[in-house]
């Protein structure tokens, strides 16, 4: 029996899954979870990124109490953020958060002065979000930051996780797509580019693809935990591909919507699609397994309803998301709508205020209750998940007979109905632990028990529930829809 472990770190938690492999089935424990909150210091908003480093450590001592063997473990985590190292190897600071406010304009400021929109879509394949690396770090040099003038090293947020337990300073594939610095058609990071970025290219160092392995434990950290050397697997280290390799699909062509803080929708493509209607469209090519591409598109998601949850904490109201899932179900249907992709909506703060000012921006009545609140937003993400998928089947030329939802945000039932009466089509639901179970797929792919990504696809099918959701009220959601787009100004 292999037992493996997969830490999965996204924005809003984090937790570690052993997975048991037993006659063909998958079986998951979630062994350790925790919450990953950023902290503000002054103007900054930073990741707390040695305490995630602490819970990585909490979950292999959590292993050794219960005598568990691990075969591997491997770390995956939301995109584009980074550490820098120095020469000496030391982490230079606390990585900055990608809601962070220095990225502000800078985007528009690198398209003017150093590269402009078509050539920096042609060489990356990448969307246009302010936050995108390339920006990132576009902003510290703007700013004279002197951690540019001491950086050795840049390292992704898993690779330098995974670079503390074992020393070795590799870059994982899927993640190094993300940062818009990577050519997937030179198969490279883009000298040219980071050239034009001033960026050395010596920061940067060796890519290696998911299910690569990556060292072990480091003696001075299996000594202080008191546990074996156990390998380390760089998994598809990006959330996003490892939910995507979880999704479990019969079918080649297929869309998909991982589902948590953001909604990332789209379809899993051979080769990356770099016209004029993917940059139009702001679609991204994200590295995959397997040598597959994730054609699609970020939606706000439910980072909104997080916002709103911790605001009202703040106030002393501490709803639960079932509580306001049950409140927007009580709360009056098709009110007020927003589109979720307003940059409005991007930053950390009062979600509220912003969602009202949206809805009398646009001549609607703003909602009041909290129920009305929560119920606008998910009836706009449903909205607007059709509207991607429309972009996404006009893009790829594909129509899909329904959408595969897996992450955290298919514990929200009405979310994945109301999803399904939008797009008129099926929702198949499975599984929640998206990104985990496609990162404990990966491990095994590099253990050689998995052929590859479709027999770990078919056997997570037939370990995990999937639930079907028939599409409702069609009529009335179609008309919607319509409203929807003149509303929010989307056609
Ligand atoms: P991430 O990996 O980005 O941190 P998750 O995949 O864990 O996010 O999903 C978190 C989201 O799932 C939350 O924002 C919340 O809206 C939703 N969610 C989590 N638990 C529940 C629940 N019990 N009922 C409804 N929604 C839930
Ligand atoms: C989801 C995710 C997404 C990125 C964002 C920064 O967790 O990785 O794919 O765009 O975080």
């Amino acid at each position: 029996m292999s037992t493996i472990l997969a830490y999965d770190l996204g924005a809003s938690s984090g937790r570690a899954l052993l997975g048991r492999l037993t006659d063909r089935s998958i079986v998951t424990e979630e062994l350790h979870r925790f919450p990953n909150d950023p902290v503000q210091v002054g103007d900054r908003l930073q990741w707390d990124i040695l305490r995630l480093y602490h819970e990585i450590k909490q979950g292999l001592i959590k292993t050794k109490h219960r005598g568990i063997e691990l075969q591997s473990l491997g770390i995956d985590s939301w995109a584009v953020d980074f550490g820098l190292l120095a020469a000496n190897g030391e982490l230079l600071a606390n990585p900055y958060h990608y809601r962070d406010r220095h990225t502000e304009g800078v985007m528009e400021r690198v398209f003017a002065e150093e590269i402009g929109r078509e050539e920096l879509f042609a060489r990356t394949g990448i969307q246009f979000l302010p936050f995108n690396t390339a920006f990132q770090l576009a902003a510290m040099k703007r700013a004279g930051s002197p951690l540019l003038r001491e950086a050795d090293r840049f390292l992704m947020i898993p690779d330098l996780l995974r670079y503390f337990l074992t020393g070795e300073k590799l870059s994982e594939f899927s993640n190094a797509t993300t940062t818009q610095l990577y050519n997937p058609l030179q198969g490279a990071w883009d000298a040219e580019l980071l050239a034009r970025l001033g960026l050395p290219a010596a920061w940067f160092g060796q890519v290696v693809q998911p299910g690569t392995a990556a060292g072990s434990l480091l003696r001075s950290v299996s000594g202080e935990l008191g546990v074996d050397a156990i390998p380390v697997i760089a998994v598809a280290e990006h959330d996003t591909g490892s939910a995507v390799a979880a999704v479990p699909t019969r079918e080649r062509s297929f869309a998909y919507l991982s589902c948590g803080t953001w909604s990332l929708m789209g379809t899993e493509v051979d080769v990356p699609v770099l016209g004029e209607r993917a940059l139009a469209y702001n679609f991204t090519n994200e590295g995959g397994v397997g040598g597959t591409f994730r054609l699609l598109k970020n939606i706000m998601g439910l980072w909104i309803v997080q916002e709103l949850k911790r605001e009202w904490e703040r106030q002393g109201l501490d709803y639960s998301f079932p509580q306001l899932v049950r409140l927007a179900d009580q709360a009056p249907a098709f009110s007020a709508w927003i589109d979720p992709d307003d940059p409005l909506f991007l930053a950390a703060g009062d979600m509220r205020v912003r969602v009202r000012d949206s809805c009398s921006r646009t001549g609607q009545k703003p909602p009041e209750q909290p129920g009305e609140v929560v119920r606008c937003v998910l009836e706009s993400l449903a909205l607007k998940y059709r509207y991607v998928l429309e972009l996404t089947e006009s893009l790829s030329g594909r129509q899909f007979g329904g959408l595969h939802m897996v992450g955290g945000g298919i514990q929200n039932e009405l979310l994945c109905q109301w999803s399904a009466n939008a797009i008129g089509k099926p929702v198949w639901a499975g599984p929640a632990e998206g990104s985990a179970i496609g990162n404990l797929a990966v491990q095994w792919i590099a253990q050689g028990v998995f052929a590859d990504i479709w027999e770990a696809r078919r056997t997570i099918r037939d370990s995990f529930p999937v639930r079907t959701y028939e599409p409702q009220n069609s009529t009335a959601w179609a008309e919607a829809y319509d409203r929807f787009k003149t509303l929010t100004g989307l056609g």
